[in-house]
C-alpha cells in the first residue's frame, strides 16, 4: 500500500471532474486513477466522483467490470466516498430514464423531486444538513450550507435508516449523506462548498480529527438565496483580458479615450469573491459573439487558474454555439462547452444563440434537439446550462400593442405608458429580437435549460435596483431557478429582490467591482431580514 498523501480517483470519462481533482490537490493529496478494476480492489481510499446520468455510468461499470470491484470493495467497509451521482449509484435502482439497476448495496430507489410540490428542479444551491450523531466527515459542517445540485434524490425508509448520516430538506426530507464503517458517499459536492466542503474532504482523508461543530439535528433547513459576483470579460484596446463593467451594456469611458474600464483582472477578482464569500462566480466573455471561444485562450486560462483554488460554482458564457473559423474548421457549440467544462466550468450560459433556438422552437413548435442548448443540455444535464437572457424593456400604451407579454409596469415609461414588455437582444444588446423575455424564458425551460441568469439593459450598472416588475413576471412564470441580475446598488436591493420575487439568486458586479459594497454586508443585511443565507 501507498504513501499517506495519495488518493485514488474513479473518473469514468464522464464530465468535469477537475474540481474534485483540484480541491484534493489544494487539501496536499496525489491522485492515483482508476485504470483497472484491480486499481479499486487496490486503493487505500477510493473516491467516486459520479457525474452525468444514472444509466451511462451503470453502463461503463458494468462493461468494465468496475461495477463488481466496487461492491467487494465496499463489502470489505474499505475507506470510499462517492459524490452526487456516486451516491446515488449505490441504492438499488434509479428512475432516471429508467428504471436503471443501480449498484445496490444501499435499499432504496433514487427518484426525482416532485416540482409539482412548489420546489424549483433541478436543487440548485446552498442548504443545511441535518447531521445525525456519528457521521464522521461531516463533523464541521454544524448548521453551515453546503452546495447541491440535482433533480434526482433517494429519499429515507426503514429499510435504509441505518445508512443514513444526514438529510436534507427540500420539499421533502431526502438523504444528503450516508456511511456505515469506512463508506461514505455524499449527494451534495464538497468539491464546490467553499471551505466547508474542503473539511468534509479533508476529514475523508485524515479521519478521527475532533469534531470541531455540534451536528444540527432536527432543525429544518431551507435552500438559501445565493448572493452571485459575475465579471464581464474582454481584451482590451491593449490587448490585455480585463473585468470590464458598463453602463446599460456601454462598456467604455465617456472620456476621450473612450477605453474599454478596466475593473480588474478576472483571475484575482474571482479569488477575491471567494474569499468575501460570493456563493457563486459567473464569467461572462462579453465579446464571445466576436471572438470564437476556442481561439480565445485566455479566457479558458482564466477557468483553469481560478478553479485551482476557488471551491464554489463557476458560470462561464459567452460565444458559446457553432462555429466554422477562418481556415474552415468546423466546431460544434458541444466542443466549446466540452473545453470549458474540462477547464474548471460548472455551468455554461448561452446567450445569444438561445435567442435564435427558442425563436425556431416557437416558429416551428418542433424540438429539433440539435440547438447548442438541446445538445449540451443533453449530454450534461440541464442543471449545466444557464440561459442568460439580456432584455430591454419597451412601453406600450396598451396591453394589445405587441403579440408579446405585456406587463403593468409599477413606474409609468416617460410618456405615461402604463405597459411595458421586455425585447429580447442578441450580440450584447446590439440587436433586439422578435422575442419577449417572457416568451423566450418558456422556450429556454423547455428546451432543456436549467436556470435563466436575467439581465435587463434598462438597469445595467444604473445602481437602482433590479428590475422587480420583470425579475417577478419571469421567476412566476418558469420552474427553474432565476437569478435576478443588473441595476444592483445597495445591500437592500437585494432583500428587495427576494422579497417581492421568487429567484432563488441575486448577481451584481459593478458595486462589487468599484469596492462600494462588500459581498459580505449583503450577506449580513439579509441575514438581518430573516432571508436564508450561506455565511
Ligand atoms: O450572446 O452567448 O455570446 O453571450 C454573451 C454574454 O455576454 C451574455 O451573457 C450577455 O449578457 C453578456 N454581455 C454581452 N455584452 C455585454 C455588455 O455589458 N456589453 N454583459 C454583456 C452582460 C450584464 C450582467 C452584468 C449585470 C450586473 N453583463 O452580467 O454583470 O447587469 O451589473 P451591475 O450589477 O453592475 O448592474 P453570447
Amino acid at each position: 500500500s501507498s504513501s499517506d498523501s495519495g488518493v485514488t480517483l474513479l473518473d469514468y470519462g464522464a464530465g468535469n471532474v477537475r474540481s474534485i481533482r483540484n480541491a484534493l490537490r489544494h487539501l496536499g493529496f496525489s491522485i492515483k486513477d482508476v485504470q483497472t478494476p484491480g486499481d479499486i480492489l487496490n486503493a487505500d481510499r477510493l473516491i467516486f466522483p459520479g457525474v452525468g446520468a444514472f444509466a451511462p455510468a451503470m453502463d461503463v461499470l458494468n462493461k468494465t467490470g468496475m461495477a463488481e470491484a466496487l461492491c467487494t470493495y465496499i463489502e470489505n467497509d474499505r475507506p470510499f466516498l462517492g459524490i452526487c451521482l456516486g451516491l446515488q449509484l449505490l441504492f438499488e435502482s434509479s428512475e432516471e430514464n429508467g428504471p436503471v439497476k443501480g449498484l445496490g448495496v444501499i435499499p432504496g430507489i433514487v427518484g426525482r423531486f416532485d416540482s409539482s410540490a412548489g420546489i424549483r428542479v433541478p436543487h440548485i444551491g446552498w442548504n443545511a444538513l441535518q447531521v445525525g450523531k456519528d457521521s464522521e466527515i461531516l463533523d464541521d459542517v454544524g448548521n453551515r450550507h453546503v452546495y447541491f445540485v440535482h433533480s434526482y434524490r433517494a429519499i429515507p425508509s426503514d429499510e435504509n435508516k441505518d445508512w443514513i448520516s444526514s438529510t436534507c430538506n427540500y420539499g421533502e426530507s431526502f438523504i444528503s449523506s450516508i456511511r456505515r464503517g469506512n463508506v461514505h458517499a455524499v449527494q451534495f459536492h464538497p468539491e464546490k462548498s467553499g471551505e466547508v466542503g474542503l473539511s468534509v474532504l479533508r476529514r475523508f482523508l485524515h479521519p478521527k480529527l475532533p469534531a470541531t461543530q455540534k451536528p444540527m439535528e432536527g432543525k429544518a433547513s431551507k435552500l438559501a438565496k445565493r448572493v452571485i459576483a459575475c465579471l464581464d470579460v474582454r481584451t482590451n484596446d491593449k490587448g490585455d483580458l480585463v473585468v470590464t463593467k458598463g453602463d446599460q451594456y456601454d462598456v467604455r469611458e465617456q472620456s476621450n479615450e473612450n477605453e474599454v474600464r478596466n475593473l480588474g483582472k478576472p483571475v484575482d477578482l474571482a479569488g477575491q469573491y471567494y474569499k468575501d464569500g460570493a456563493d457563486e462566480i459567473s464569467f461572462l466573455n462579453i465579446t464571445g459573439f466576436r471572438d470564437f471561444p476556442l481561439g480565445d485562450l485566455p479566457m479558458i486560462q482564466v477557468l483553469r487558474h481560478t478553479s485551482k483554488n476557488v471551491f464554489v460554482p463557476l458560470t462561464v458564457g459567452g460565444g458559446i454555439r457553432d462555429f466554422t473559423d477562418a481556415s474552415g474548421r468546423y466546431y460544434s457549440s458541444l466542443e466549446v462547452a466540452a473545453e470549458y467544462f474540462r477547464s474548471g466550468a460548472d455551468k455554461i450560459s448561452i446567450g445569444s444563440d438561445a435567442v435564435y433556438a427558442a425563436e425556431e422552437f416557437i416558429k416551428s413548435g418542433v424540438k429539433t434537439g440539435k440547438s447548442s442548448l438541446e445538445q449540451i443540455s443533453r449530454v450534461y444535464g440541464n442543471q449545466a446550462v444557464v440561459v442568460s437572457i439580456d432584455p430591454r424593456r419597451v412601453y406600450v400604451n396598451h396591453p394589445d400593442d405587441v403579440p408579446y407579454k405585456v406587463i403593468r409596469v409599477t413606474n409609468p415609461g416617460p410618456n405615461g405608458e402604463e405597459y411595458a414588455w421586455y425585447q429580447c437582444t442578441v450580440s450584447g444588446g446590439r440587436e433586439g429580437r422578435p422575442i419577449g423575455a417572457f416568451e423566450l424564458a418558456k422556450a429556454v425551460e423547455e428546451l432543456g435549460a436549467g436556470e435563466i441568469l436575467l439581465n435587463c439593459i434598462d438597469c445595467d450598472g444604473q445602481g437602482k435596483g433590479f428590475d422587480i416588475d420583470l425579475v417577478k413576471l419571469i421567476s412566476d412564470s418558469v420552474g427553474i431557478p432565476v437569478i435576478a441580475s443588473s441595476g444592483a446598488g445597495t445591500p437592500r436591493h437585494f432583500s428587495e429582490v427576494f422579497e417581492k420575487t421568487n429567484a432563488s439568486a441575486a448577481l451584481a458586479a459593478g458595486i462589487f467591482h468599484r469596492k462600494e459594497v462588500p459581498i459580505q454586508s449583503v450577506k449580513e443585511h439579509l441575514q438581518e431580514e430573516r432571508i436564508e443565507v450561506r455565511i
